[in-house]
């Protein structure tokens, strides 16, 4: 990998890891829909994600790609088909075409966020999206499974919880991401020599984890970071929330509870019937 491309560089995440991707790969480009204000020494390509000539230009040339880039959080639908459905496809497209190798795709663990956080996930469960932005973060993950299988390029699915170093309620207890083991997850996508497709979950080694990340470990993943260091600020932190039985069941948090008008105690109920085993 001499050359890897970071998309959505301007926001929150791509500005904490832009110095890492420095330190490690010998040319690192940057992207965005907007300049930012600190290039980092990096080279700058100017795209939005839904302008498919645009994108065809930003992936020239380049040996991977970390895909940041996209709407982050919940949104209107036209946002998220945009930025997320169609931006996504572009650059998946442009980037086949272009011979790209690799690519890294921001997934979230809001394409699984309706799992109770009592359970424990693997990689392999059904999709269960919170929001319309988890829907898209589905459809990301399934785009870079066929574009591995269809044609070869490497493809790393990370659902990522909370990219920070200091868990900021107790739920990011459990999925809070060190920037320093997201580049360990990117490295072991865009280096290791055995991905063809692969879904990691993005979080650093909380002893309060919801998902079972062995198939990262399996690659070598070591985390070097746990959000239980810093449990009593994040403590101290949810005690200024005001709870809720929907975002408080679920992984997913306020965006499970968001819109929703479903009745909690009958899904409840319902879910643990479907698991009871048959007297068939
Ligand atoms: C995400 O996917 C978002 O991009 C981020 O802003 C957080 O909201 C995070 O999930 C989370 O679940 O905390």
């Amino acid at each position: 990998m001499q050359t890897v491309l970071l998309t959505g560089a301007g926001g929150d995440v791509g500005k904490r890891i832009t110095p890492l991707l420095k330190a490690v790969y010998p040319k690192v480009i940057l992207s965005d829909m907007t300049k930012p204000s600190d290039l980092m020494g990096c080279e700058f390509r100017l795209a939005e994600l839904s302008d498919r000539a645009a994108v065809e230009k930003t992936v020239a040339g380049v040996d991977g790609i970390i895909h940041l880039g996209g709407f982050s959080v919940e949104g209107p639908w036209d946002t998220i088909l945009n930025a997320n459905i169609v931006g996504c496809y572009n650059l998946f497209e442009s980037a086949h075409k272009a011979g790209v190798k690799r690519i890294i795709f921001a997934s979230s663990n809001h394409a699984v966020g309706y799992y109770p956080r009592a359970d424990k996930i693997p990689t392999n469960v059904n999709v269960l999206p919170d929001s319309r932005y988890g829907v898209s973060k589905a459809f990301g993950e399934a785009l870079g499974a066929m574009y591995a299988m269809k044609h070869g390029m490497g493809v790393t699915s990370l659902r990522i919880g909370n990219v920070g170093e200091q868990p900021i309620d107790v739920r990011r207890l459990a999925i809070m991401l060190h920037p320093e083991d997201l580049i360990q997850l990117i490295r072991i996508g865009l280096e290791h020599p055995d991905i063809a497709y692969e879904v990691f979950y993005g979080a650093s080694g909380n002893t309060r984890a919801w998902w079972d990340n062995s198939r990262a470990q399996a690659f070598g993943y070591r985390p070097k970071h746990n959000a239980e260091t810093q449990a009593p600020h994040a403590e101290a932190e949810q005690k200024k929330a005001t709870p809720h039985p929907v975002g408080d069941y679920y992984q997913g948090g306020t965006f499970c509870s968001a819109e929703y008008t479903a009745d909690l105690q009958k899904q409840k109920d319902t879910v643990a019937r479907a698991k009871r085993p048959s007297r068939s």
